[in-house]
């Protein structure tokens, strides 16, 4: 009897209660699996979270991008590198907590249906043969979704960091554009070293850090702004620069990486050489130039600032020897500095560089290289010392008298000094004839207290006529006007009075001059 209740009765009971489990393996193995595959998207969504937003240490797997490690000291922007890595970080840990949730859930099965049950194998076997069904099947249903979100996810990124680039290549062209505006395509003029600069570097305004950036520019390192290593924020361009928050700006050559103008960049230059023999006048008629700014400045006209310090300590020297009807000093030999300044007010603004050089390196073949800047120049100034002219002292109707002190006057002849600096800026490049040149006949103050002024001193043709035929300067004016677009001829008394202000020749001039 015992045997028919064992090999007979409970057999097909248990057959019976398997074959009423039966229709409940499906929903069962569903349930299972879809609890798996919510598992498997929470520790998806759960490290997502800590790679892109915690960014603890236990959601590292690659080195980080640091701005020590670059080669320019910022951080980079999201798009260019970091977004990369991050997607890179996020497959590898959520690979890694998938493998580990699949594991640990056929591993607790195992354990608790087949090695340690709680119940008679019978009934666990069943049941945990049905979760292992649902674990396979949510294992596989998994796979779907979460390729899907790193699918979204590197197309998301994909397309933003195509967008940084097209945002970043547009704010470039239009910076471009506007430099364009401003005729600085190629670029600015340095004031040390004469080279242009097509796009300045910017130390970081921090005043404890101060590093160099080369290329400000949008791109890697940020695309409105980028961080320094020291966290400070420095706008990207020039045209996002306010204007109470311009940064220093630095020649890019590596040679030279002096500070430029502030103001280089933000406004069209005009760079005026002054060409003229050792005693000419050069200095003291440039700054008569920059006085009868000042004062027509003071008078309604387009304002003046001087654009650095040096310029203006220099100035501030000069000035106070044209007042005391002084004499300027011959200009040192050393290279030659721009003095800049910065003219007018708001769109008609104009960076201003008037390079006065030493007659003396007119004068030697080897010093001329110094001339560099005049490559930047469309208005060109030539002093020319009337007392320098031989046929002055010995053609002159009347002749000077006694009184003319002969060592006011300059030594050099200005015919040689001429052809000898229009060949040397020609072979730099200079395209002089689409360039403009002022003649400034110098002195005319002291030639006026000796009768031996022109009629029309303010005439600039009568002023060419006198050169030609009272100074017999004949070639000299024949090769001006041969070699350059437009010759202008002024007589310039670069004197001033304490009421009258600066001789009202130098005011004609250097409105002619800044014209262009
Ligand atoms: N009266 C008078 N003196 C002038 C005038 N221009 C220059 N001088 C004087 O002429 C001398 C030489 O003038 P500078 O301006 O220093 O000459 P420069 O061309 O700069 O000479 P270097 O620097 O040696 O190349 C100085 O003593 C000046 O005071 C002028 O228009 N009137
Ligand atoms: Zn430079
Ligand atoms: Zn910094
Ligand atoms: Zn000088």
């Amino acid at each position: 009897m015992a045997e028919i209740f064992l090999f007979v009765l409970v057999p097909l009971v248990f057959l019976a209660g398997l074959a009423a489990y039966l229709p409940f393996v499906p929903v069962i193995a569903a349930l299972r699996a879809l609890a798996l595959v919510m598992q498997i998207l929470t520790g998806y969504g759960r490290t997502l979270v800590g790679v892109v937003y915690r960014r603890t240490p236990e959601f590292r797997t690659l080195p980080p991008y640091r701005p020590q490690d670059e080669r320019v000291k910022a951080y980079r922007n999201y798009f260019f590198g970091p977004a990369f890595r991050d997607l890179r970080q996020l497959l590898t840990l959520a690979r890694r907590s998938s493998v580990t949730t699949v594991g640990d859930s056929f591993r607790a099965v195992t354990s608790r249906q087949f090695v340690a049950p709680a119940h008679h194998r019978a009934l666990t076997v069943p049941y945990g043969l049905t979760l292992h069904l649902g674990l396979c099947a949510g294992t596989v249903l998994a796979l779907l979704p979460v390729g899907l979100l790193v699918v979204l996810h590197a197309l998301l990124i994909a397309l933003l960091a195509g967008g940084a680039r097209l945002l970043a290549g547009t704010l470039r062209a239009v910076d471009r554009a506007v430099l364009g505006m401003k005729r600085l395509h190629t670029g600015m003029l340095c004031p040390h070293c004469f080279e242009r600069v097509p796009y300045p570097a910017y130390d970081c305004p921090s005043p404890t850090c101060r590093r160099r950036h080369a290329d400000i520019r949008p791109g890697t390192y940020g695309v409105w702004r980028r961080r320094c290593e020291c966290g400070q924020r420095m706008p990207t361009l020039l045209i996002l620069m306010s204007r109470d928050a311009r940064l220093q700006a630095y020649c890019v050559h590596p040679h030279c990486g002096k500070p430029m103008n502030t103001d280089a960049g933000h406004m069209p230059e005009v760079v005026i050489p002054l060409i003229g023999g050792q005693a000419a006048g050069k200095t003291q008629l440039m700054a008569a130039m920059l006085l009868a700014l000042e004062h027509a400045a003071a008078g309604g006209g387009p304002a003046i600032t001087l654009a650095d310090e040096e310029s203006d300590a220099e100035y501030q020297v000069l000035r106070e020897v044209l007042r005391m009807r002084g004499h300027t000093r011959a200009t040192q030999k050393t290279l030659p500095r721009a003095h800049s300044f910065v003219l007018g007010a708001g769109r008609s603004q104009r960076l201003v560089h008037l390079f006065d050089t030493a007659g003396e390196r007119f004068v030697d073949r080897d010093d001329t290289d110094a001339l560099r800047y005049a490559r930047a120049a469309r208005t060109f100034v030539f002093v020319l010392d009337p007392m320098a002219v031989k046929a002055f002292w010995t053609a002159l109707e009347p002749p000077p008298g006694p009184l003319l002190d002969h060592t006011l006057g300059s030594t050099v002849d200005p015919e040689e000094v001429f052809a000898r600096s229009v060949q040397a800026v020609a072979a730099m490049g200079a395209p002089l004839s689409r360039s403009r040149l002022a003649v400034a006949i110098s002195k005319t103050d002291l030639l006026a207290e000796h009768g031996l002024a022109p009629a029309h001193p303010g005439d600039s043709d009568g002023a060419r006529t006198w050169l030609r035929q009272a100074l017999g300067l004949h070639s000299l004016v024949q090769a001006m006007e041969l070699n350059f677009r437009e010759v202008r001829f002024f007589h310039t008394a670069a004197v001033a009075n304490e009421e009258t202000g600066v001789d009202g020749s130098v005011t004609r001039f250097v409105e002619w001059c800044l014209r262009g």
